[in-house]
């Protein structure tokens, strides 16, 4: 047994000081000595990287000490696998978690430098979509924080999201180059390195009296490196790994082939790996199916696999425990051929009979599911899979097999059933279902919402829940209230504190103290200035960023997520245009001055989508140039969404649109986000605003529209949209004006398909929901113009949304999936 010792009497550094003069004396010597610049000439990157570098330092001793305590107490470790971390800025995360923010600013001042100034010019790490990637930063940072042994496993794409672009108003996508000036917070790992294979063929050995053994001689192979980035947990109390892949080539070059003159193609296998790990994939609850993907997903897995393994190893004779010791929660199913590669590594390289493995890698993993999207579930061409992973594939014929001999003979499952629960999808070309793949290779899966879940229940897992009737399980989604209360918006941070102390900063749940303050008129107005110092924040980024001037006592109305039909932007935009007519209608009305705020990315080859963001800015151009509208709306659609745009927009928003046609989002965290941060919610009944109702009180958010339940059956029976439309004047004159070409005087087709989309199918319930949309918004008005009553309702918001801490969600997952805590 090979055993890592660790000991705490070797010797250790001296602790590092948190004294600002120390702390500045230390940013000059790593510019000095490290970076190599003179304090003369150092630029702002420079200041950047060297006041990281100290801060990381404040963070390397807790991080020692947490890995070794995983070993003294030989504690249970829990693995995050996820082809997405969205993780950010670090910088101010890391810095307000070690509780060192006035220290540094202090340190940074007395050398003349502005923290504002160097903090702006860290890149966002995009290395992921959307609330998907997002779920798992936020989750990386609360197993921190609750103190969880967790590593956090994905890959390290050098390049993340692409940078959006508006050209007249299209999208234009633009290569993101975060890694440019270096990443002070990663550390390469050269030693923890890993070969990966692809192609090839299986042999197999012996077989005459023993079983046969299969080895698995793969055609082509590369090295999976470790980049690991510590993940600090408020108030420093464990720091965790994230450890991201980086594919390299084995022969960096071709020697013969170069001496041969062939120098581009002496450099060909280092290009192919490298391309492995260059680019995420930009799709969003979309198809990402190409071969490319399943090589990522399939290199991050097997590095992750491997290394997972060679840890126990360390600390563990052998295997069998291994289930107690490691529990490996699947981001989706993007991960899901982990299931066949521990399979692989147990019984073709460490020899275990398949059954017992069968056993131990069920308990091993769990797998979480984010959506019901026909088109995003993941499967692969039979022979993609095969020609790509072919012993792989003989273990998912033999998982098959086997799972679906117990379902005829245990729970007598009919044909429909069988083919339903099946590992290949046989309905048109053969396929791998990767879902069902998770599903079966899990001791739980669960959904993200209350709602999400029971409809997994009812929809894709149906058969599969009646045969594990006790497998599904709900953990609704959460949010980091440390990046998503106190470090976006410290005025409101600040007045919390001041009205009922710091308990909430630790537990979140001591946020209802605030109740008794919202109807307080003192407060309510010190509630206000803070919003409107948000609003003005983000006034002035619109203003330098767009030219375009907002006048902060308008209500801000936000929608802004990933651009998607269900997400359905496409409602909002058409009630701004129906609003629009009655403004110019009706100009002796009292209308409540609103700006509508947009932003998002849409997947490059999302065409609808395209054409939404394009609609929007034409609309935006119509009514804000319009004098007889005279600011009492604007629209407005910020280019670039990303997490840092997200920490200036979510502060200052009072309206949160969450509109989703119900039934569709898995769970949202966007629309947490927005109502901790006291803004009122119009929403649907759909993913997690159903819960969000339950805890903030029906009263103070304004729910609209169809039931998920209402949803199925209008989609099964008979729709009529054109009858819909032609019942509600205002929605057919603003779909008869987008139509028509209003707002697109350059081409008056632009978005005739788009509105013929709603007229004849109008699958995501535009027209459906509009008219009680319509009345929402005006509800919403109405809420408005009684300042105190608004008041009320947005902190008691703030309030009563304490559950939705990311804490909450991975105590649960903790204690009732993976026993870890
Ligand atoms: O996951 C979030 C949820 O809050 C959202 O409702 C949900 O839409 C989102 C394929 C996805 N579901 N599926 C994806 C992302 C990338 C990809 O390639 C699917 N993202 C979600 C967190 O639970």
């Amino acid at each position: 047994m090979s055993t890592t010792v660790f000991s705490n009497d070797l010797p250790h550094p001296a602790p590092r000081s948190s004294r600002p003069e120390i702390m500045a004396a230390e940013i000059i010597e790593r510019l000095t000595y490290r970076i190599g610049k003179d304090v003369q000439v150092a630029k702002p990157h420079d200041w950047l990287t060297a006041t990281i570098l100290v801060v990381r330092d404040r963070i390397i001793d807790r991080w020692m000490e947490s890995t070794r305590q995983a070993y003294r107490t030989g504690q249970k470790r829990v693995y995050y696998l996820s082809l997405e971390f969205l993780i950010g800025r670090l910088m101010r995360d890391a810095v307000s978690n070690l509780n060192l923010m006035s220290e540094i600013r202090d340190a940074l001042t007395s050398l003349g430098v502005d923290i504002n100034v160097i903090a702006g010019l860290e890149p966002d790490a995009a290395l992921g979509n959307g609330g998907l990637g997002r779920l798992a930063a936020c989750f990386m940072e609360s197993m921190a924080t609750v103190e969880v042994p967790a590593y956090g496993y994905g890959i390290r794409y050098i390049h993340g999201l692409f940078r959006q672009q508006m050209a007249d108003g299209w999208q234009v996508e633009l290569p993101e180059t975060w890694l440019a000036h270096g990443n002070p917070w990663e550390f390469e790992r050269r030693e923890s390195s890993y070969e990966i294979g692809y192609g090839g063929s299986v042999e197999t050995v012996g077989g005459y009296d023993d079983a046969p053994r299969y080895v698995w001689k793969p055609a082509e192979r590369v090295i999976a490196m470790a980049y690991d980035t510590p993940v600090v947990g408020w108030r420093g109390k464990r720091v965790n790994t994230l450890r991201l892949w980086s594919a390299q080539p084995i022969d960096p070059i071709l020697l013969d082939a170069f001496n041969a003159g062939d120098h581009i193609g002496a450099l060909r296998e280092s290009n192919k790996a490298e391309a492995l790990t260059r680019v995420l994939y930009p799709a969003d609850a979309n198809p990402a199916g190409q071969e490319l993907r399943l090589r990522q997903e399939y290199f991050f897995s097997s590095a992750s696999l491997q290394d997972i393994l060679r840890r126990h190893l360390q600390q563990y004779p052998d295997f069998t425990n291994l289930h107690d010791k490691v529990s490996i929660q699947l981001n989706d199913t993007h991960p899901a051929i982990s299931i066949g590669e521990l399979m692989r590594l147990l019984v073709d390289v460490h020899g275990m009979e398949f059954e017992e493995a069968w056993e131990i890698t069920r308990h091993t993993f769990s797998y979480t599911n984010h959506t019901l999207l026909p088109e995003a579930l993941e499967s692969w061409p039979v022979p993609l899979f095969e020609r790509l992973l072919p012993r792989h594939m003989q273990l998912v014929y033999a998982i098959n097999a086997k799972i679906l001999l117990e379902a005829r003979k245990e729970k007598n499952f009919g044909d429909s059933q069988i083919r339903s629960i099946s590992l290949i999808d046989e309905s048109g070309d053969r396929r791998v279902r990767m879902g069902n793949l998770a599903f079966i290779g899990s001791h739980s899966v669960n959904g993200v919402s209350a709602l999400h879940t029971e409809l997994m229940k009812e929809t894709v897992f149906a058969d599969l829940h009646t045969l594990y009737p006790t497998r599904i399980n709900n953990k609704t989604n959460g949010i980091t209230p440390r990046r998503w209360l106190m470090q976006c918006n410290p005025g409101l941070t600040s007045l919390i504190r001041e009205a009922i102390g710091d308990k909430f900063m630790d537990d979140t749940d001591a946020l209802v103290e605030l109740d008794k303050f919202a109807d307080d008129k003192a407060f309510q107005e010190k509630f206000a200035a803070v919003k409107r110092a948000n609003k003005v924040a983000l006034s002035n980024l619109v203003g330098s960023r767009m030219g375009i001037r907002l006048d902060p006592s308008s209500m801000f109305d936000i929608q802004i997520k990933r651009i998607h039909e269900y997400k359905r932007q496409l409602l909002n935009i058409v009630e701004a245009v129906a609003l629009y007519d009655q403004i110019r209608s009706h100009p002796e009305l009292d209308w409540v001055p609103r700006v509508k705020l947009f932003a998002g990315k849409a997947a490059p080859s999302y065409h609808n989508a395209k054409l939404i963001i394009k609609l929007a800015n034409d609309v935006a151009r119509v009514i804000n140039n319009d004098p007889a509208v005279r600011g009492l709306l604007k629209v407005v659609f910020v280019p670039n969404y990303n997490v840092t745009l997200a920490e200036t927009m979510v502060p200052a928003a009072d309206l949160s649109e969450q509109i989703s046609t119900a039934g569709m989002e898995a769970s949202g965290t966007g629309n947490m986000k927005f109502a901790l941060n006291g803004a009122l919610t119009i929403g649907t009944l759909d993913g997690a605003n159903v819960e969000m109702q339950e805890h903030v009180g029906a009263e103070n958010i304004v729910i609209f529209g169809m039931t998920a339940e209402e949803v199925s059956n209008l989609r099964a029976g008979e729709y009529n949209p054109r009858e819909v439309i032609e019942g509600s004047r205002e929605l057919s004159q603003a779909l008869a004006a987008i139509s028509s070409g209003v707002f697109s005087p350059d081409d008056r087709n632009r978005f005739t398909g788009l509105m013929d989309g709603i007229y004849n199918t109008d699958w995501f319930l535009v027209a459906a929901d509009f008219d009680a949309y319509a009345k929402a918004q005006r509800d919403v008005d109405q809420i408005w113009t009684d300042t105190s009553s608004w008041y009320s309702k947005t902190i008691r918001n703030t309030a009563r949304m304490g559950w939705f801490s990311s804490d909450r969600t991975i105590r649960q997952y903790a204690t009732e999936i993976w026993r870890a805590i």
